[in-house]
């Protein structure tokens, strides 16, 4: 993975190599600015070469039984398993999630692992009756080919795992770029899988930026699939592309997640569902909780002890056990989030806690922004509409469920949702009426199980799901095959339609 300078380097076919331009580019912790590693920068001669890479693997590849290649999967989980501190480690120093949490990411990559391995001894068709005698039909699942997998850096390793394990599975073989910010941890994740028997080819790395390798991985006529995770407007592109070229394309993309909270909540609950959604990973998830949408008289009593409390999270070193909220991953991110909390307060919406740079010395060193409560945002205000990425939570006053569910649907987004209510009636009402591919009740917007559909509707997907069973489907062409036992040509739509 690494050479003798420690560079993280490019995986294609069994090597590890660095670019034809030698070009690199720095690797820097968001807690301190230190340098994590130094990495290739790719671009389309990489991706070429990479594509080719995983298109000589395919043949092989995709022959081998998928319960063998379910026994690969079950390996790799297992080296995840005893490496799991040591990636967690590196995502830490990374991106920032904090040691717990970036535990928890490979956790999901290996729960989905095992999920993946155990799919190779299904991976159903479908049989049905023919319309003639002596004639029956079934159906197959094919791997399709190369897929190029782009992802994101706030899940460095459960994300791409969501891609690219049902992917291999299925037959395919990769190329997949990491998130520029978080490269590391996902070789880590990567070098699991060859050390489990990948063969090589299968899964091609290609270090870099969206403009230089994402857009050639997306552009490469042999794609026939693109699995993407990252921003609305890029996965827009993506889909133009792929369109044209007629790829298969699934998009996972922004959120505005929102909790409603009801006068009959548990409170308390509610409160700390709020807290996790919102500051969990520093608000760095697409399914964090962005806007609270208060009913009735929830705002006088709920709205003190979340400020307080929300105060009180200790931000730091996502190393120590003690930090509650990490850094944000970049000092661009970071004012892209304080420039979201300084309109909302000029147009007028409250300021409860946070909303300004830390002054403590020990956080000048990094990219840290306090969990952030801004009251009485106005419906339809940047705040309310936009995805932040960071923690900073949007409250918003309703005054029936009506106008709350009124209100968490006007967004142009529908990854999750949440409400908080003990009148199941109600409950049962929301999730039928909240636009969002994910809905809890009385559980905060984060912490999707990896066994489980995961996606959004609207402007957060294109109809695609990860997670749970659908990906298999994504990941194969569907083979018909007809087995005609009569003996005789018999013709269907004529020959049991006489007369
Ligand atoms: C993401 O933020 O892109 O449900 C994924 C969750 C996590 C996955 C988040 N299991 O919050």
């Amino acid at each position: 993975m690494t050479n003798a300078s420690s560079t993280l380097l490019h995986h294609i076919g069994a090597d590890d190599v660095p670019s034809d331009s030698g070009a690199v580019f720095a690797l820097r912790s968001p807690t301190n600015g230190s340098l994590v590693a130094q990495v290739a920068r790719g671009s389309g001669v990489e991706v070429d070469r990479a594509v080719a890479s995983a298109r000589a693997a395919f043949d092989a590849w995709s022959v081998v039984p998928a319960p063998a290649r379910g026994e690969v999967l079950f390996r790799a989980a297992a080296l995840l398993q005893s490496r799991k501190d040591a990636i967690a480690e590196v995502m830490a120093r990374e991106m920032g999630k904090r040691l717990e949490e970036a535990r928890g990411d490979i956790q999901e990559a290996i729960d989905t692992a095992y999920y993946a391995g155990s799919e190779g001894r299904r991976l159903f068709g479908h049989t049905a009756p023919s319309e003639l005698s002596d004639k029956m039909g079934f159906t197959l699942r094919r791997p399709i080919g190369v897929v190029g997998v782009i992802t994101a850096w706030n899940f460095p390793v459960a994300v791409p795992s969501w891609k690219i394990l049902p992917a291999l599975l299925c037959g395919n073989t990769i190329v997949w770029k990491p998130a520029e910010e978080a490269p590391a941890s996902g070789a880590m994740f990567a070098q699991a899988l060859w050390d489990a028997g990948l063969p090589p080819g299968a899964l091609n790395i290609v270090h870099g930026f969206g403009e230089e390798v994402g857009a050639a991985i997306v552009a490469h006529p042999d794609t026939r699939v693109l699995a993407f995770t990252g921003s609305t407007p890029v996965g827009r592109a993506i889909a133009e592309t792929g369109g044209r070229m007629l790829k298969r394309v699934s998009l996972e993309m922004g959120g505005k997640n929102p909790v409603i909270v009801m006068p009959d909540a548990d409170l308390g609950l509610a409160v700390d569902g709020v807290l996790w959604g919102a500051f969990g990973t520093a608000g760095q998830r697409c399914t964090a909780t962005s806007r609270l949408i208060v009913v009735g008289d929830v705002h006088a009593r709920m709205i003190a002890t979340l400020v307080e409390r929300a105060k009180a999270m200790r931000l730091g070193d996502p190393l120590d056990a003690a930090t509650e909220v990490g850094p944000l991953v970049s000092e661009a991110q970071r004012s892209r989030v304080h420039g979201f909390v300084e309109r909302a307060i000029a147009a007028g919406a409250t300021l409860r806690c946070g909303g300004g740079l830390p002054t403590e010395p020990s956080l000048q060193g990094g990219w840290f922004y306090p969990p952030t409560v801004i009251d009485e945002v106005a419906r339809g205000s940047e705040l309310a509409m936009s995805e932040v990425f960071g923690p900073v939570l949007a409250v918003i006053r309703a005054s029936s469920f009506d106008e709350a569910i009124e209100i968490a649907n006007e967004v142009p987004f529908g990854l999750s949702s949440s409400i908080y209510t003990r009148d199941v009636n109600q409950a049962m009402r929301a999730v039928h009426r909240l636009q969002s591919g994910i809905t809890y009740v009385n559980a905060p917007t984060i912490g999707a199980e990896a066994h489980f559909p995961f996606g959004g509707v609207k402007d957060t997907g294109n109809g695609h799901r990860e997670g749970g069973w659908g990906p298999y489907e994504f990941f194969t062409e569907i083979k018909t095959v007809y087995i005609d036992y009569s003996g005789t040509l018999q013709r269907a739509q004529i020959d049991n339609r006489e007369g």
